[in-house]
């Protein structure tokens, strides 16, 4: 029993990381397919999904489409009632819910004016009034779940739920914008960027370049504010400690060197997005560290 995930360019599509956490992060089992959002064949690959014209859209096992983010989190929490998308008390819930809902439905200025991007900080962006008006409610919100619902863990309502994965772009943007936030706000867009879902998601988004860059602002680039990666690169030649690739078991055709060692993948994509971020993936870090 598998999904079938539609999603569109890791490094901009904030919707995408939403449809891709829910099930990364609740281990469901899903196969992930790109969609041409930017190269325009997005239209073409959706074809066969009709109603859907926006990523994320999901499939399900018995070919069921869902075409929007909303309808994804319901119909997964329906069909996976113990995989702990929802917070189970009622009362977390309902306002987890009114959260979701409202981060779907509303931030139309930090929606608008901040568009999601990932690869670096934009150092001097000067945020509107509307901007900041979004910061401080969704703060507000962030205060009300930890208040009421009071968890010792960087999450909302204690266990990463679908707030966490509603409210983590808007986080993520915080990081981008270098938008200001209170001592907790910044915590918990600590504990976003922290995520090793998120990391391995900006690192597969890293391996595909621009040009021109999308969303593209006259300001600084600054480097990016989550964990420092180990410092890999690629190298063109093996031969590698490993004679299998670590995530595929195939045999090793292209090669990265960390710590003066070097590591085999299958192909390019499996080399570059564990340059980017290599203690992001666990199959990799087995092999370091084996
Ligand atoms: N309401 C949708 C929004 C999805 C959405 O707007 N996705 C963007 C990419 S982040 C998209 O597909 N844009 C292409 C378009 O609107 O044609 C959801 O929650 O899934």
């Amino acid at each position: 029993m598998t999904y079938d995930l539609y999603i569109g360019d890791r490094t901009f599509s904030s919707w995408s990381y939403r449809g891709w956490a829910m099930l990364e992060k609740f281990d469901l089992p899903y196969t992930s397919h790109m969609v041409g959002l930017y190269s325009g064949s997005m239209a073409q690959d959706m074809a066969h999904l009709a109603p859907a014209r926006t990523v994320p859209a999901l499939q399900t096992p018995e070919g069921h489409v869902l075409t929007d983010s909303i309808a994804m989190a319901e119909t997964l929490a329906e069909r996976h009632p113990d995989a702990g998308l929802w917070p189970k008390d009622p009362a977390a819930r309902a306002l987890a819910r009114s959260m979701v809902a409202e981060m779907h439905s509303g931030f139309m200025p930090m929606r608008s004016e901040c568009p999601n991007m990932l690869a670096h900080t934009w150092d001097g962006y000067v945020p509107s009034d509307a901007v900041l008006a979004d910061v401080e409610r969704a703060e507000g919100l962030w205060a009300l779940a930890r208040a009421r619902h009071g968890t010792e863990t960087p999450w909302l309502f204690g266990e990463y739920s679908l707030a966490d994965v509603f409210y983590s772009v808007f986080c993520h943007r915080i990081a981008t914008y270098r938008l200001p936030v209170s001592e907790a706000g910044a915590a918990y867009v600590k504990a976003h960027l922290a995520c090793p879902a998120f990391r391995r998601w900006r690192a597969m988004g890293l391996t595909q370049s621009y040009s021109p860059m999308p969303y593209a602002l006259d300001l600084p680039k600054g480097s990016w504010p989550g964990p420092t990666p180990l410092a890999a690169k690629a190298v063109t030649a093996g031969p590698s400690e490993n004679a299998e690739c670590p995530y595929s078991g195939d045999q090793v055709t292209h090669f990265m060197e960390l710590d003066g060692r070097i590591f085999g993948f299958c192909n390019a994509f499996c080399r570059d997005k564990t340059v980017n971020d290599p203690a992001a993936w666990p199959a990799f870090m087995a092999l370091y560290e084996g």
